[in-house]
Order: structure tokens, then C-alpha cells, then sequence
């Protein structure tokens, strides 16, 4: 009889071999015809699943917020002197995601992670700051360089005006900003910062709206989503500070030697 090969892949979010482009069983005519929009694809895609109209409203929310934060940021600098430096859309595109990490934009995983585990332990704010410190640990989604209680960031503001009329439940929101009452007694820049706000809210959101179980959230805040969504808004600013640069026509960038202390060889010579 017929033996079929073994597939070498599966692939269970979208198919393009019939006539029409499917996204999680949706045609893509449906997708258009209901105007589910960038977050209604998102959650095709990322979740397999339809999410409410507020969760792909927050999706989008997270997206435009995340699209850029000017030019001095890690992420802009590296997408700009890559840029200066002649290489094309891509390859400097690239060179600002990779600076993403645990310091910059990359601090949701661990911020949801961090402030998930305390307040399921039943932890107090208080407890949770002094055992991340006991630990030497910083807590992911707190602190910022430029912002602070007396620089406020209207993005954490808008996510959390949101959070507050439209989910369900804000608890982690809230816990968390019980945390940043404690840290930015300590220090006024210790607020809860934009990786932060957006984790917890997004917990809050998976846990509270009805479409996942509690081993889907698991697994999805294990596997990364959360940096994906930083990731996925940054990329239309970096792509923006590229083009920008291009429009400029900028030349070669060379960091003024005036700006950098050099100790080459002070360790040997006494
Ligand atoms: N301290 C963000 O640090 C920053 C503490 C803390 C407890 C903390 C730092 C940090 C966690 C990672 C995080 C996301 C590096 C930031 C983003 C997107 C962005 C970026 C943009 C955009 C700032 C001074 C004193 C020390 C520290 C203590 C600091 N952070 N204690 N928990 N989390 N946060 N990253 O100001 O006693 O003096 O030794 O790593 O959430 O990336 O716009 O720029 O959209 O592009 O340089 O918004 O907070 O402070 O490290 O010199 O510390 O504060 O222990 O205490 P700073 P440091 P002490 S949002």
C-alpha cells in the first residue's frame, strides 16, 4: 500500500497551500472582512486563538507605545551607527534588536517572572524588594535612566489608565505598583518602567480574560512572548531611525577620542 514519509515539520498556526491565506483557521478575506486588525492577527498567530476586542486593543496599545523612544536610546545608537557605517535596512535593523536584553526593553520576561512568582508566594512588596536585594538582584521592570516620580513616563500612564478601565483584574498591575511605592522611596528613578508596566498588565490580561489556562500562561510567559512584544514594536522605530539616517544622508560615525578615557597600558607601566 501507500507509505507516507514522516513530515520533518509541524506547523500548527497557518497554511497558504488552498486557495486562500489562513491564520489559525481564519481565512485572511475573514481577517479583513472583520477588521480584527494588527492585535487580532497577533492573537491568530501568536495565541492561535480569537482574544476580546480590549486584549487586541492592549496588544496594539503595546505596540505603538513600544514603536520608538528617540535616538539615545541603546537600541536607536546601534541602528544609527550601523546605519552611518553604510550597511543596509536589515543588517541595521538587526544591530538594534540585539541590544535588547535584560537592561533595555528586554526586562518583561523577567519582570512578569519576578513579580508573578512573589505574588503568588503571597509576598508582601516590602518582602519581595528586600529578598530581590538579599539576592543582588535588581527587579526586572523597575528603575529607569530618565524617568522618574518627578518625570513621570506618560506611556506606564496610558498602560495603566487602560488596565484600570478595561481588564477584568489588575491585581499584578497592582502589586506591582505597591513594589514601585516601596523602591521609589529609595530612589525617586526606581518606578515601575515601561517593560514592567506592560508585563504585569499582560499577566494580569492572560490570566483574567477568559481565553488561556494556567499552563498556557505558563508556558507562554516561559517561552518569551512578553520581550517579543517589545521587540515586535521596536522594530518600526529602528526601522524608522534607519531610514531616517538614510534621508540624512549621514556619513561614517567616529566616536571623538575627547569622550573616551583611555587607560591602555596604565595597569603595566608604574
Ligand atoms: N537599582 C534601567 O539604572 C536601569 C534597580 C535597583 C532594585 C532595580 C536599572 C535596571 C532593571 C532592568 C529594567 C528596562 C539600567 C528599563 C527600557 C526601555 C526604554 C529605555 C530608555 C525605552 C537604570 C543605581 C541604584 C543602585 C541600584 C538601584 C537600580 N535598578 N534596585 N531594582 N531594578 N533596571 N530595564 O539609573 O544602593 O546606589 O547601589 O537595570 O527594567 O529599557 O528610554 O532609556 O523605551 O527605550 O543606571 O524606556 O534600573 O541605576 O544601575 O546605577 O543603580 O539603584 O542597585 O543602588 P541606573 P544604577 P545603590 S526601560
Amino acid at each position: 500500500g501507500l507509505i507516507r514519509k514522516p513530515a520533518s515539520f509541524i506547523s500548527t498556526i497557518s497554511d497558504d497551500r488552498g486557495q486562500e491565506l489562513v491564520y489559525a483557521g481564519i481565512p485572511i478575506s475573514e481577517v479583513f472582512k472583520e477588521d480584527i486588525g494588527v492585535g487580532g492577527v497577533m492573537s491568530l498567530l501568536w495565541f492561535r486563538r480569537r482574544l476580546p476586542s480590549y486584549a487586541t486593543k492592549f496588544l496594539e496599545m503595546v505596540l505603538m507605545l513600544t514603536a520608538d523612544h528617540g535616538p539615545a536610546v541603546s537600541g536607536a545608537m546601534n541602528t544609527i551607527i550601523t546605519t552611518r557605517a553604510g550597511k543596509d535596512l536589515i543588517s541595521s535593523l538587526v544591530a538594534g534588536l540585539l541590544t535588547i536584553g535584560t537592561r533595555f526593553g528586554g526586562a518583561l520576561d523577567g519582570a512578569a517572572t519576578e513579580f508573578t512568582s512573589a505574588f503568588d508566594k503571597g509576598w508582601s512588596p516590602r518582602q519581595f524588594v528586600d529578598t530581590m536585594r538579599k539576592q543582588n538582584k535588581l527587579i526586572p521592570g523597575i528603575g529607569h535612566k530618565v524617568k522618574s516620580r518627578n518625570n513621570p513616563d506618560f506611556r506606564v500612564e496610558l498602560v495603566k489608565d487602560f488596565v484600570h478601565k478595561n481588564f477584568p483584574t489588575t491585581a499584578l498591575l497592582d502589586y506591582a505598583l505597591a513594589v514601585e511605592e516601596v523602591t521609589t522611596s529609595k530612589k525617586d528613578n526606581l518606578i515601575l518602567n515601561v517593560d514592567g508596566a506592560i508585563a504585569v498588565s499582560f499577566v494580569d490580561l492572560m490570566r483574567s480574560c477568559g481565553a488561556f489556562s494556567a499552563d498556557e500562561v505558563e508556558d507562554y510567559l516561559k517561552n518569551g512572548v512578553l520581550n517579543g512584544l517589545f521587540v515586535l514594536g521596536r522594530s518600526i522605530g529602528l526601522i524608522a531611525h534607519h531610514l531616517d539616517q538614510k534621508r540624512l544622508r549621514t556619513g561614517l560615525y567616529r566616536h571623538p577620542w575627547d569622550d573616551i578615557t583611555y587607560l591602555v597600558g596604565e595597569e603595566t607601566v608604574s
